[in-house]
C-alpha cells in the first residue's frame, strides 16, 4: 500500500509526492579551467590556444580574455565553501593542461600540479567529490603550433599528459572525464573557426574530431594502467535534431546534421565505427585517409560511464533552392559538407545564447543514448541557462534561470522514470565566467561574479538548487 511518507518507486510523479531522486544521486555543478581560474601567466603555466586566440583582434567580444577572469586560482577556498554552502555532492572542473606540463611535452610543472592537489584536497575536505575533466579546450600553443588536434602526434600528447594527470592526482581523484564536447574543439575550433584555435578547413575539423577521439581512447589506455580503479567516461554535447516539416527534405537535413552533431562521436566512442552514412555526406571534405588500422578498436576502449551535455534541439531544413545537400562551399562553416543546411527557429522561448528552451529534448537524448548505445551508467555533465542578471540591493533574482533548471531536472527525472540509468546531474556552471567567443557578456552561474571586485553572490536559483540537493528531489507541481 502507498505510504505518502514514502513514496513507492514508480509512483512519483502527479501523485501530490515530491519527485525523488534514487538513493546517491549525484548533485554538481561544473565548471572549466580557461572559463574560471585567470593566473594565465602564474606558477609556470603557459598560453593554450585560447590565450593567443582571445589576445587576437576581434576574436571575443570587446576583446575579453580569461587572463584574470573569475580569479579562481587564488580564491579557490572560497569558491570550494560555495559549493559546500550549496551542498554539493560532486564538483565537475577542468585541469589547464599548460598550467601542468607548459608546452604540452616534457616533465610535469609540480607548482601546476600543487594547485590541483589543494583544490582537490579541499573538495574532499568538505565532503565534495571530485570530478576532474582532462581536456575543455585549451591546447598547449606549441601543440597547436605543431599542427593541433588535425595532427595525428597530438593525440599522443594527450595520452601522455592524462598520464601526467593521473600519477599526480590518481591517489585522490576517482572520476575522470577524458574531453568536454570533442564536436565544439573540432568542428568550431577547425571548421568555423569561432572558437580557438580560429581555423576554417573543413577536412582539418574531420580529422580533429578523429584525432581527439584517438587522444581520449589512449588516454583511456594509459588511465587504467596507472589507475584500474578509475571511473572513467567521456563527455559529449548532444542534440535532438528535428526537421522543421514532414518533407523527405527536411529529413535528409536532419539526418545530416545528426549524423555531425551526434553519431559522429557516438558511434566511433561506443559502437567502434563511423556512423554508415557519414562518409558519403564528407565525401567532397574527406576521404577519411587518417584512419588507420586499429584506430576504431582504440576509440572504443571500455568505459564506465557517458556524460551528456545538454543545452537544447537542432531544427533544421533543407538548402533553399538552387543548392542541395551535396553542394559543397568554403565558407566557414562547423558543419562541413552540410553547410547549406538551414537552422530553423520555431519562435518558442530562448535563453540569452538565443537556444531554445526545449526540456522534453534531454529526455529524447537520454533514452536515445541508453536504447540506442550503451547501458553504461549517464550523467548529465552539463545543463543550465544564459540570462541577463542584474544585482538589485545585493541580491539577483534569476527566476528564467531557475525555471530552466527546474524544467530540465523534471525531464532528467522522467527520464529515470522510463528506464535511464541517469546517476547525477552536474549544472553549468557554478558560477558566472569567460563565455568563450562571448567573453563575460553571457552569464551561466548559479552564482553571480562582479567581475571588477570579484564578489560572489548565490542568485536565486542556486538557493532554490541547494534545497532540491537538501531534499534530493522536486516538489510535485
Ligand atoms: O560554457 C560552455 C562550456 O564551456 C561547454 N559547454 C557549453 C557551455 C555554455 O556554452
Amino acid at each position: 500500500m502507498s505510504n505518502p511518507a514514502s513514496p513507492p518507486a514508480g509512483r512519483l510523479l502527479d501523485q501530490g509526492y515530491e519527485l525523488t531522486f534514487p538513493p546517491g544521486f549525484r548533485w554538481g555543478a561544473a565548471t572549466a579551467a580557461y572559463q574560471i581560474e585567470g593566473a594565465a601567466a602564474e606558477g609556470g603555466r603557459t598560453p593554450s590556444i585560447w590565450d593567443t586566440f582571445s589576445h587576437t583582434e576581434g576574436r571575443t567580444v570587446a576583446g575579453h580574455t580569461g587572463d584574470v577572469a573569475c580569479d579562481h586560482y587564488h580564491r579557490m577556498p572560497e569558491d570550494v565553501r560555495l559549493m559546500a554552502d550549496l551542498g554539493l555532492t560532486s564538483y565537475r572542473f577542468s585541469i589547464s593542461w599548460p598550467r601542468v606540463q607548459p608546452g604540452g611535452s616534457g616533465p610535469a610543472n609540480q607548482a601546476g600540479l600543487d594547485f590541483y592537489r589543494r583544490l582537490v584536497d579541499e573538495l574532499l575536505a568538505h565532503g565534495i567529490e571530485p570530478w576532474l575533466t582532462l581536456y575543455h579546450w585549451d591546447l598547449p600553443q606549441p601543440l597547436e603550433d605543431a599542427g593541433g588536434w588535425p595532427a595525428r602526434d597530438t593525440a599522443g600528447r594527450f595520452a601522455d599528459y592524462a598520464q601526467l594527470v593521473a600519477d599526480a592526482l590518481g591517489d585522490r581523484v576517482r572520476h575522470f572525464t577524458t574531453l568536454n564536447e570533442p564536436w565544439c574543439s573540432a568542428f568550431l575550433g577547425y571548421g568555423s573557426g569561432a572558437h580557438a584555435p580560429g581555423r576554417s578547413d573543413g577536412a582539418d575539423a574531420v580529422r580533429a574530431g578523429h584525432h581527439l577521439m584517438l587522444g581520449h581512447g589512449l588516454a583511456v589506455q594509459a588511465l587504467r594502467a596507472a589507475r584500474p580503479e578509475a571511473h572513467l567516461g567521456i563527455t559529449l554535447n548532444l542534440y535532438p535534431v528535428t526537421p522543421a516539416t514532414d518533407s523527405p527534405a527536411d529529413a535528409e537535413a536532419a539526418r545530416r546534421i545528426d549524423a555531425l552533431a551526434n553519431r559522429f562521436f557516438l558511434d566511433p566512442v561506443l559502437r567502434g565505427a563511423y556512423p554508415a552514412d557519414l562518409p558519403g555526406d564528407l565525401r567532397q571534405v574527406t576521404d577519411f585517409g587518417h584512419v588507420r588500422d586499429g584506430d576504431l578498436a582504440l576509440i572504443a576502449a571500455p568505459l564506465d560511464m557517458v556524460g551528456i551535455n545538454y543545452y537544447s534541439r537542432y531544427v533544421v531544413a533543407a538548402p533553399v533552392s538552387g543548392t542541395g545537400p551535396d553542394a559543397y562551399w568554403r565558407a566557414p562553416s562547423c558543419w562541413p559538407g552540410s553547410e547549406d543546411v538551414r537552422f530553423v527557429t520555431r519562435g518558442v522561448p530562448v535563453t540569452d545564447m538565443g537556444w531554445e528552451i526545449d526540456a522534453p529534448g534531454l529526455v529524447e537524448t537520454l533514452e536515445r543514448v541508453h536504447r540506442d548505445y550503451t547501458d553504461l551508467p549517464l550523467y548529465i555533465t552539463e545543463n543550465g541557462a544564459a540570462f541577463v542578471d542584474a544585482v538589485v540591493d545585493g541580491r539577483v533574482d534569476d527566476p528564467d534561470r531557475l525555471a530552466y533548471l527546474d524544467a530540465h531536472l523534471r525531464a532528467a527525472h522522467a527520464a529515470i522514470r522510463a528506464g535511464v540509468p541517469l546517476k547525477g546531474y552536474f549544472a553549468w556552471s557554478l558560477m558566472d565566467n569567460f563565455e568563450w567567443a562571448w567573453g563575460y557578456t553571457k552569464r551561466f552561474g548559479l552564482v553571480h561574479v562582479d567581475y571588477d571586485s570579484q564578489a560572489r553572490i548565490p542568485k536565486s536559483s542556486a538557493r532554490w538548487y541547494a534545497e532540491v540537493i537538501r531534499r534530493n528531489g522536486l516538489a510535485a507541481q
